[in-house]
């Protein structure tokens, strides 16, 4: 395997190469992700999401920067079909993609999901491993929190950023439930636009603790890069705590649990689909459910007890 090679050794090119591949989703990637795994679980991976157009691609520029000043290895991954990290609106944007774009040490993809029922937070964990395997220190997520993503992204990172604005209206935000449950950090972003004190005080108010977390409210001008250091110094006081509460480990664990029933569930489908139901004692149990000797619970419980039975026999 050239490609894990040359990803280990810190090879961009393999590195853009890789996320392409588990991208498409193709025969390699499997192999490719089986082999890589026993390389990740090292970097710190930081989730932003929240309403398009709030200023999580700007925020995250400006957190990438400030994270690189300290030296660290930085990897962004934007799932956002709304607006794309790297093209058209964000590039034509003056400040900051020039100074990213420019910085060897800070890889950017934009990533375009399959999406459904899981499919954000299977390609965003897949793609954070390729970045943590690579040597990447810190691992920015973008996605957009209209539903289901927020959720979703939840379940692949450290800590959840939800990045709201004071333009939306808050009856919009607020009812967004997942996204209040999603973040460890809320920012209002755009805080030189009135009333956005307004909305940090109403977001307060509906925030409780969570696992001995209470979530912080922060305000920020991304774009002038006001506040940002606040919100760096929120992710370490975080990251401090979930060290501290050992909340990381018991997160790793549910993770990996959640992983194996997955990988379980796949391989019973497979197997009921390719063996059990073109079996003869399937055809026969059907025949008997037909005709009235049994009933569809009793032939089934029949059913599988053989199977396993048999399939653990070898
Ligand atoms: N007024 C104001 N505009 C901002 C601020 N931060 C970002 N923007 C602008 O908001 C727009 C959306 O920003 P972007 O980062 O792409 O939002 P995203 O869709 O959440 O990633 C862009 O035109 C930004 O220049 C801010 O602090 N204040
Ligand atoms: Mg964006």
């Amino acid at each position: 395997l050239n490609l894990l090679r040359g990803l280990l050794r810190g090879d961009t090119r393999a590195l853009a190469k890789a996320i392409s591949i588990i991208e498409d989703g193709g025969s390699e990637t499997e192999n490719l992700l089986n082999h890589l795994y026993f390389h990740t679980g090292r970097a710190w991976v930081v989730g932003l999401t929240g309403p398009p157009g709030t200023g999580k691609s700007t925020l995250l520029t400006r957190l990438a920067l400030e994270y690189r000043k300290k030296g660290l290895k930085i990897g962004i991954l934007a799932f956002d079909p709304t607006s794309p990290f790297t093209g058209g609106a964000f590039l034509g944007d003056r400040f900051r993609m020039v100074d990213l774009a420019g910085d060897q040490s800070i890889f950017i993809r934009s990533m375009a999901s399959r999406g459904g029922k899981g499919g954000l937070t299977r390609e965003a964990r897949n793609a954070v491993r390729l970045l943590d395997a690579f040597g990447k220190d810190m691992i920015f997520v973008e996605t957009v929190g209209t539903g289901q993503a927020d959720i979703e992204i939840s379940k692949v990172a450290d800590v959840v950023i939800v990045v709201l604005m004071p333009e939306l209206g808050d009856e919009i935000q607020m009812s967004k439930a997942g996204l209040m449950e999603a973040g460890d950090i809320f920012v209002v972003n755009k805080a030189d636009l009135p009333r956005a004190h307004k909305l940090v005080s109403e977001i307060r108010q509906v925030l409780g603790p969570r696992d001995g977390w209470k979530p912080m409210v922060l305000k920020t001008t991304a774009a002038r890069g006001i506040g940002t250091s606040g919100v760096v110094a929120a992710i370490e006081d975080h990251k401090q705590f979930s060290t501290v509460a050992h909340r990381r480990q018991s997160t790793v664990s549910e993770r990996s649990s959640h992983e194996l029933l997955e990988v379980l569930k796949k391989s019973f489908d497979e197997l009921l689909e390719e063996k059990i139901s073109q079996g003869a004692a399937f055809r026969a149990a059907v025949e008997d459910i037909a005709k009235r000797r049994t009933h569809p619970r009793a032939a089934g419980k029949k059913l599988l007890n053989t199977i396993l039975r048999s399939e653990f026999r070898n």
